[in-house]
């Protein structure tokens, strides 16, 4: 049985000392030892972003994908092999910029694969522009006099498209990060880690003090029910989308692909026409 040590490989990430990245590389290696899977069948997918580069970091099979894409490309690959362990990861702009049309769909479709997203709320590998989940009033290079945009809520757009599990960890809290990493491999359906990341390079704003400040732990309320759908759009509502911890998990829904095992294979192309040569020719005659 693999070990974290075995999720670990010779390559140095070259983050900037201090990233959150770190600690997400760290949970999500713990993680997949905590739970005993073995490398040669765990996949990890990433998109485009200093934070795509961890599919490089675990000893597990990597794909870098491209700017967005970390989705599409994973569920492929969960449905060419079911029985590898699928993890997703990227940043906030890959995932709820360009990629969120991608991310609604994987939330409704529910297959299973986790998804990690380092949330720095900027654009940390094209050197500091804002992103979809920077604040209103951001200041960043393309905002130089402030973000007149409001932030994308992953939290609610996630619950809104019917998401089974969600949660969202902190790079300061590692045990709690791969608590939440651990429990969504371990959910049978689509589930997604929304981990604060602080990018220490280009946002000055929302560092780590900033969060430590601002963050509240749903492990504070022992009556928070994670399973109520309507408690939890409230609570994220009620917190402006700065709570971690477990937000959200259903174990009912069925995931995509045992529906999809159930589903006619053959192609419609391939299929008889029921319909002998007479009943057509009086079929076409109406269009005559
Ligand atoms: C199609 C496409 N558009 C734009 C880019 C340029 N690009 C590379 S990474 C990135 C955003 C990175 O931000 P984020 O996803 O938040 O990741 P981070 O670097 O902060 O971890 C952009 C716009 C690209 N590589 N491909
Ligand atoms: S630029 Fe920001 S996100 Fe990228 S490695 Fe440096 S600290 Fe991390």
């Amino acid at each position: 049985m693999a070990t974290v040590k075995e999720f670990r490989n010779n390559v140095r990430p070259n983050w900037c000392p201090g990233c959150g990245d770190f600690a997400v590389q760290a949970s999500m290696q713990r993680a997949l030892g905590n739970l005993n899977l073995e490398p040669e069948n765990v996949a990890l997918i990433s998109g485009i972003g200093c934070s795509g580069r961890i599919s490089g970091y675990l000893n597990v099979y990597g794909f870098h994908g491209v700017h967005g894409r970390s989705l599409p490309i994973a569920q492929g690959v969960k449905l060419a092999n079911r029985n590898l362990t699928v993890l997703a990861s990227g940043g906030d702009g890959d995932g709820f910029g360009i990629g969120l049309g991608h991310f609604m769909h994987a939330v409704r479709r529910n297959m299973d694969i986790t998804y990690v997203v380092m949330d720095n709320q900027i654009y940390g590998l094209t050197k500091g522009q804002h992103s979809p989940t920077s604040a209103f009033g951001f200041k960043a290079k393309t905002t130089p006099a402030g973000n007149i945009e409001n932030a994308v809520s992953p939290l609610q757009i996630a619950l809104s498209a019917g998401i089974t599990y969600l949660a969202q960890g902190f790079s300061s809290d590692v045990n709690q990060l791969t608590e939440l990493i651990q429990g969504g491999i371990e959910h049978k359906g689509f589930s997604l880690i929304n981990v604060f990341s602080p990018c220490v390079t280009y946002n000055k704003v929302n560092t780590y003090e900033w969060f430590k400040e601002h963050t509240v732990s749903l492990d504070q309320f022992p009556d928070y029910d994670p399973t109520n759908r309507a408690a939890a759009i409230a609570k994220v509502m009620e917190t402006d989308g700065l709570c971690t911890g477990l937000i959200f998990k259903d174990d009912k829904k069925p995931v995509f692909e045992d529906l999809l095992q159930n589903y006619p294979q053959e192609a419609y192309l391939n299929t008889k026409l029921e319909m002998d040569q007479g009943l057509f020719d009086e079929l076409m005659k109406e269009f005559a």
